[in-house]
């Protein structure tokens, strides 16, 4: 049965979804955590990218959640989406980020933070320095450069294009190996620094490997497949994950370009994390929360004036449009949007940005209803997303 749109103060009653930015789980909206303490023994400020792009800072991130210390958290631009505050340069003038102020002391350089927050806090498990994380520091470094010889260069031959994998692959055997040097799922016997300097990359590997290359770097390797598993469990790297539409188009700018091999399996892939379903892609695969739509459906009642102010498509046609996808994320019955609202609807689609909008489930559910919902007018896609830089996403255009 086809239904009509609701309302907004409708919608609004169909949602009670709530979450403590200061003391709940990790969230990329929170300006605070205190972790149960007060303000007053906040002693860090965390300088991080707005729309949660960045590795280092996902790795500092990461870090201060897992070891609770209260602090502050300030957005920052970055160059690929727009431009740097001054008010941030005063303080890095390069720009550079992460930064972290510790009891007034400006550091930056994500391995520097982390050395510096050990002396103030303790090590997580086992410090930057312990000589079973030197090694494993160096192999992620191995990894990071392996991937980035074979994603963020033109491949002139297709033998090239198989060195530069094989390569690859014979990195991420020694990471296999060195996880199964270990009884459990994590690079040492407990979770600890190794994992958290890990996991930025790694997300990013797994995401863009799978959508350029045809590569599933989640699903070829047990250890790693473990390793990801066991990272699921913890609030703390959910509060941070993002997804692999989010990460297909917010590293080419940031990396310089990601080069597709053209494979079927890429071609295949490619097309489902752009077109869905987006739900069984192997970016995640903890059970989803009960509350993932009403997640959805609270952040963009929240945000709804400035979504649909920067749509391509007029206000009044764009916010029928919407409601109608809100309607059948809610209530899962179809609900036809104005004719030619497919662009518009498939617009949002491909910018929800996760976790900065949403957490992982929430943003497939809203894209996937955003999708179900333009297919019933047209085949139309939105504007391309760019590759050089994404000032689609300035946040300037979506300040409150
Ligand atoms: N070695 C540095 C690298 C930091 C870095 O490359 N940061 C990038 C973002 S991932 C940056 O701030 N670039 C400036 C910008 O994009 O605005 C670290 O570990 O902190």
């Amino acid at each position: 049965m086809i239904i009509s749109p609701l309302s907004w103060s409708e919608l609004e009653t169909l949602t009670d979804f709530h979450r403590d930015p200061i003391h709940g789980p990790t969230n990329s909206q929170s300006r605070l955590r205190l972790f149960g303490q007060f303000e007053t023994d906040v002693r860090v400020t965390l300088y991080r990218d707005n729309h949660a792009w960045c590795p280092y800072c996902q790795k500092v991130w990461l870090w201060l959640e897992e070891k609770r210390i209260p602090y502050r958290i300030e957005k920052v631009t970055m160059f690929c989406y727009g431009q740097k505050e001054q008010w941030y340069k005063r303080i890095v003038p390069s720009g550079m980020l992460p930064a972290l102020e510790l009891d007034g002391r400006v550091i930056t350089e994500s391995d520097d933070i982390l050395l510096a927050l050990e002396r103030a806090f303790g090590p997580l498990e086992q410090a930057m320095t312990d000589p079973t994380v030197l090694p494993l520091r160096q192999l992620e470094r191995r990894l990071f450069r392996a991937w980035c010889t074979w994603l963020c260069y033109p491949t002139r031959s297709p033998r090239q294009e198989q060195g530069s994998r094989d390569q690859f692959i014979s990195v991420v055997t020694q990471v296999e190996e060195a996880l199964s040097h270990t009884p459990g799922p994590y690079f040492l016997e407990n979770f600890g620094t190794a994992d958290v300097v890990f996991t930025p990359y790694v997300e990013r590997m797994n995401a863009s490997l799978y959508y350029y290359k045809g590569y599933s770097l989640r699903e070829e390797n047990p250890h790693l497949s473990a390793w990801f598993d066991a990272m699921e469990s913890r609030p703390t790297y959910r509060g941070t994950q993002s997804d692999f539409h989010t990460h297909a188009h917010d590293l080419p700018p940031q990396m310089g370009g990601c080069y597709e091999n053209g494979t079927p399996q890429m071609e295949i892939n490619k097309a489902r994390v752009d077109n869905g379903p987006w739900m069984g892609l192997p970016d995640v695969t903890y059970p989803e929360p009960e509350f993932s739509r009403q997640e959805a459906l609270q952040r963009v009642i929240k945000h709804r004036n400035n979504i649909i102010r920067i749509n391509p498509v007029n206000d009044a046609t764009f916010d029928t449009a919407l409601r109608c996808a809100l309607t059948h994320l809610i209530t899962g019955k179809p609900c036809t949007p104005p004719p030619g609202s497919d662009i518009a609807l498939r617009y949002l689609r491909d910018r929800i940005s996760i976790p900065r909008d949403m957490s992982i489930y929430a943003g497939k559910r809203l894209r996937q209803a955003l999708e179900d919902t333009a297919a019933l007018v047209g085949e139309r896609q939105g504007p391309p997303i760019l590759l050089q830089h994404r000032r689609d996403q300035d946040p300037a255009n979506f300040a409150p």
